[in-house]
């Protein structure tokens, strides 16, 4: 199976990041064809430091390498150095309704945020962000798409787009499928459990970074958000706050959510918050400490991007080709 999946250069990597999305990565690498990108392009559809922009590529770059994943096993490059995922971005862009994107959850949550900021301007980027992201998953005809739960409505649109450029022009693209775990897709704030665990929460409390300290870590989790019961029980809705921290203790233990509440059955909300808290430290420790390792080697970094460029773009031009016979654009 062919396997596509990447995340934002646009701050440090969360555990919701991590679970969701990458942890799964790695586990995928073994079987499966897989290329992973860092969406720089994307991620420049908010607002952005373009100087700082270089070392928070490296840094992704270190937590993909740190987390396990092999660059002999798989591709893994930078999104703007293959100039076919804004060209084929465009040609997809000729076909797609705008109410589709103006409906996207995703544009309305950003675009509710930029409006909300004095002087700021929702840009067309933001809105065409679904199309640039079928663009980056067509463009290698992929059957599965990793992902958290936020971009399952996105990937719907690249399936759509992909049976609608089919049908007008022909087959050319695999319809792609997302995958999702089916406990821990989403990943609450720690601070307000009904809304997702964000990279650009402005506060930085409502996320286990992976990078955390231990005091962060015990300092976060002791404060995070429960109810005024006393049961430890998974109940997403009535319970939001418990249910968040068996969904992590549960995904970092390997134990299923019923072993977790019997693990809890006669404990109370502040012995699962130390258990949970020690369990982080001594899963997050040893990735964080790779990381810095990483980090500080910017020649094998930058091979690793110069191995994966070369492989994915041997791909996007023949698919772009393809592409473009079909739509009656000159390959020249
Ligand atoms: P933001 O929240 O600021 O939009 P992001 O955390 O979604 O950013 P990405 O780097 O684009 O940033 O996401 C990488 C992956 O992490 C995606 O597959 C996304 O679905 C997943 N993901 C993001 N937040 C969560 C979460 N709270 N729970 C589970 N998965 C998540
Ligand atoms: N929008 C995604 C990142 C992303 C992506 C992709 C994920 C861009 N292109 C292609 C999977 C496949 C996000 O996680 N926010």
């Amino acid at each position: 199976m062919k396997v596509f999946s990447g995340a934002q250069p646009s701050g440090k990597i969360h555990i919701g990041n991590y679970l969701a999305a990458i942890k799964n990565w790695a586990e995928l690498q073994d079987k499966n064809e897989c290329l992973f990108s860092i969406v720089d392009l994307h991620a420049i559809t908010v607002d952005y430091d373009a100087e700082n922009f270089e070392k928070k590529i490296n840094q992704l770059l270190a937590v993909y390498l740190a987390i396990g994943l092999d660059p002999e096993k798989v591709t893994i490059f930078l999104q703007s150095e293959i100039k076919e995922h804004s060209e084929l971005a465009w040609l997809l862009s000729t076909i797609t309704p705008l109410n589709e994107l103006q409906r996207m959850t995703q544009f309305k949550d950003k675009s509710e945020k930029v409006a909300g900021k004095s002087g700021a301007t929702i840009n067309a980027g933001l809105l065409n962000y679904p199309i640039l992201m079928a663009a980056d998953i067509l463009l290698y005809q992929t059957d599965i798409v990793p992902v958290g739960q936020d971009q399952v409505q996105h990937i719907e649109f690249a399936r759509t787009i992909a049976r609608k450029f089919n049908k007008k022009f022909g087959q050319t693209f695999k319809v792609p499928e997302a995958k999702v775990l089916k406990i821990g897709a989403k990943i609450m704030s720690l601070v307000d459990p009904t809304k997702k665990m964000s990279k650009s929460d402005e506060n930085q409390e409502s996320c286990i970074y992976i990078t955390d300290s231990e005091k962060d870590i015990k300092r976060k989790i002791s404060r995070s958000v429960t109810d005024s019961g006393k049961k430890i029980k998974y109940d997403a809705k009535k319970k939001a706050g418990i249910s968040n921290l068996l969904t992590i203790y549960s995904l970092f233990s390997g134990k299923t959510i019923k072993e977790t509440e019997k693990h809890f059955i006669n404990k109370n909300y502040k012995q699962l918050k130390e258990e949970l808290s020690d369990l982080l430290i001594e899963k997050l420790s040893p990735i964080s400490k790779k990381i810095k390792e990483l980090e500080g080697r910017d020649i094998y970094l930058k091979e690793v991007l110069e191995i994966g460029r070369k492989k994915a773009q041997k791909i996007a031009k023949s698919s772009m080709e393809t592409v473009k016979r079909k739509m009656g654009l000159s390959i020249n």
